[in-house]
């Protein structure tokens, strides 16, 4: 049973809800919007369940308000959402739609009068599609367009927002997007998806010195999805293969930007897929940071597997009947696990577990009541997690829930809720989960 209490938690921890701008907003043509990667995907038959499209999601854009409201009235301090850059800059560099940065100007000032910290992450995933055409993230202008876009957001906003992220989870806007085809753009093209991780690991070092110029104070960062790898048995072709996915899966990301540069073992897997990199790029992805964020799902397992891509490695299914809606294992000692590798590893300094969270089936009961306990627990033993983990010598400077509101959750569309509130998508009604309630009486003490 989770028992971990606030009160065990430094008085300035933060404590968060999470959002994306495609998977909330709507909104996908007003006011100057002009598409993402996602609106095209999304209309491209056969991406996306049920041919769900993020055009409408849980109409934030025009909610906002509202949603502020749930937010303050879960008692967190902190919420953490992304700005949607064809908002923003509608064809990705040149002239900023006015109307569309006004939206970000408001929010933000309707968060800090309800004393809501903002966490601002600059990208998660909705690439302008005019870049997109112009040949994305394997090419490197696009990560010249994201420090102009930096500049762009930061000069507006940074007077009053402090924590900015760069980047949500670089390895599914580029590995899932350019090699597994699952996420937009869908391609499936090895050296161009290694190339993207390269030039969205530079964009995310040119954006530095832009923000700590623009802004007064800047606490800045990246977040990774990290996984704990497992090994299937204990021979010795599934340990090696583990040690070859945890390289693509972890090192890839996290050792360029210690200071490190490209893991050897994963470049010589590579070989010719291996990206290009010029000089002085790895000093610039090597940026300092003020914080890291980890946003944390499962482990992995894996066996050896020749067939099994560039790592010649599969996942393979854990025993047990503890999943979440995704057939995510629930595994909250994989938290623990992991920052502790982490802080042992990079000594990366403060950490903040930017997401985590969990989707179930059957949530809504005949009786039309929203029945989430299991996600509460969910929830809960991960915050015990983190508490071990700091027992550990892990600095945590935070934890954010994904996600306040059930949203667009990308190729599964509307069919997988992750909120801690419930959203009507017919019309649009906001109900506090079960959840909700337990993390606002968690808050309370
Ligand atoms: C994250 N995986 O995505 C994203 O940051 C969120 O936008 C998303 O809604 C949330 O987690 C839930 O899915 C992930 O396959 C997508 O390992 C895929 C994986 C992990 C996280």
């Amino acid at each position: 049973m989770p028992r971990s209490t606030r009160a065990q938690f430094p008085e300035d921890f933060r404590w968060g809800v999470s959002t994306s701008a495609l998977q909330i907003e709507g909104g996908t043509d007003a006011d100057g919007r002009r598409p993402s990667v996602w609106d095209t995907f999304a209309t491209e038959p056969g991406h996306i369940r049920n041919g769900d499209t993020p055009a409408v999601a849980c109409d934030h854009y025009h909610h906002w308000e509202e949603d502020l409201d749930l937010v303050k009235a879960l008692g967190v301090g902190a919420y953490r959402f992304s700005v949607s850059w064809p908002r923003i800059l509608p064809t990705g560099t040149g002239a900023v739609n006015k109307a569309g940065l006004a939206f970000y100007d408001r929010l933000v000032d309707g968060l800090l009068e309800r004393g809501i910290e903002p966490w601002l992450t600059l990208y998660h995933w909705d690439l302008p599609q005019p870049l997109e055409d112009a040949g994305g993230w394997p090419r490197r202008d696009t990560a010249l367009a994201f420090a102009g876009f930096a500049d762009v957001v930061s000069r507006r906003l940074g007077d009053r927002v402090k924590r900015w992220i760069t980047h949500n989870e670089p390895w599914c806007s580029t590995v899932k997007g350019y090699y597994e085809g699952e996420f937009a753009p869908g391609k499936r093209d090895l050296a161009a998806a290694m190339q993207a991780t390269h030039h969205v690991l530079l964009s995310h070092g040119l954006a530095l010195p832009v923000l700590r110029a623009n802004v007064a104070d800047a606490r800045c960062g990246i977040a990774l999805s990290l996984h704990p790898i497992h090994t299937a048995s204990g021979s010795e072709a599934d340990r090696l293969a583990a040690i070859r996915h945890d390289g693509l899966r972890n090192r890839w990301f996290l050792d360029p930007l210690h200071g490190r540069g490209y893991p050897e073992d994963v470049l010589r897997a590579l070989g010719a897929a291996a990206p290009t990199v010029s000089d002085g790029d790895l000093a610039t992805i090597a940026g300092r940071t003020d914080f890291l964020g980890i946003n944390y799902y499962f482990r992995e397992i894996v066996a050896d597997d020749p067939e099994g891509g560039p790592m010649r490695s599969r996942v393979v299914e854990a025993e047990t009947s503890d999943v979440t809606g995704f057939g995510w294992e629930v595994y909250p000692e994989g938290l623990t696990e992991l920052l502790l590798r982490v802080q042992r590893d990079y000594r990366p300094g403060p950490i903040a577990i930017t997401e985590n969270g969990a989707t179930y089936p059957d949530e809504i009961g005949a009786d039309g009541a929203i029945h989430d306990g299991r996600r509460a627990v969910y929830i809960h033993r991960h915050i015990d997690a983190l508490r071990v983990a700091m027992d550990g010598g892990v600095d945590l400077a935070g934890y954010f829930v994904w996600s306040l509101l059930d949203n667009f959750e990308w190729a599964e569309g509307y069919s997988k809720r992750f909120g801690l509130v419930h959203v009507d998508f017919a019309t649009q009604k906001r109900t506090l989960k079960q959840s909700g309630r337990w993390f606002a009486d968690f808050l309370k003490g």
